[in-house]
């Protein structure tokens, strides 16, 4: 049975998980009707990855006794300035997921529920992943520094890349 803390902490993740997924959506939206197809299919599969993540936590609830919360679409940014403001966005979103990973992680440790901080480790491990891509994907944007061909290249490329690189 879980705690009612850790419950609310994994209910909070769930939230945040669709949250992610949905400003990522909102991402690919403004991508496609920019003429960045590339980054709107990279967004649109790095969205759907979100989704997963939140349905696994969920399931994950319910599986150990507690009741998953499906959180509420909460309207997100949809204009952005260009690609770098977005992938920009993308590292400071991230940034903030791994935070609260971190604090369900340490709440889990506190109150000795060793089954939960074992399930989280994967997440531990995705967002090593994920902050690691956003910052590759920056870096490549700060080197096109807003060179048209550099950017058409960056958004052909970008369609190679697994997410999980
Ligand atoms: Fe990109 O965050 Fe999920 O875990």
């Amino acid at each position: 049975m879980l705690h009612d803390q850790i419950e609310q902490a994994l209910n909070q993740q769930i939230a945040l998980e669709g949250g992610s997924s949905h400003a990522y959506l909102a991402m690919a939206v403004w991508a496609e009707t920019n003429g960045f197809d590339g980054v709107a299919s990279f967004l649109y599969v790095h969205a759907e990855e979100e989704r997963q993540h939140m349905l696994k936590l969920m399931r994950f609830v319910n599986e150990r006794g507690g009741v998953a919360c499906v959180p509420a679409l909460e309207s997100t940014q949809d204009s952005f300035e260009g690609l770098e403001h977005v992938f920009q966005l993308i590292l400071e979103h991230e940034t903030r997921v791994t935070a609260s990973i971190n604090d369900v992680v340490d709440q889990c440790l506190k109150l000795k529920d060793y089954t939960t901080h074992n399930f989280m480790q994967w997440y531990v491990a995705e967002q090593i992943e994920e902050e690691a891509l956003a910052r590759k994907l920056l870096d490549k944007l700060a080197l096109a520094g807003g060179d048209k061909g550099a950017l058409y290249l960056f958004d052909r490329d970008i369609t190679n890349l697994d997410s999980h690189e």
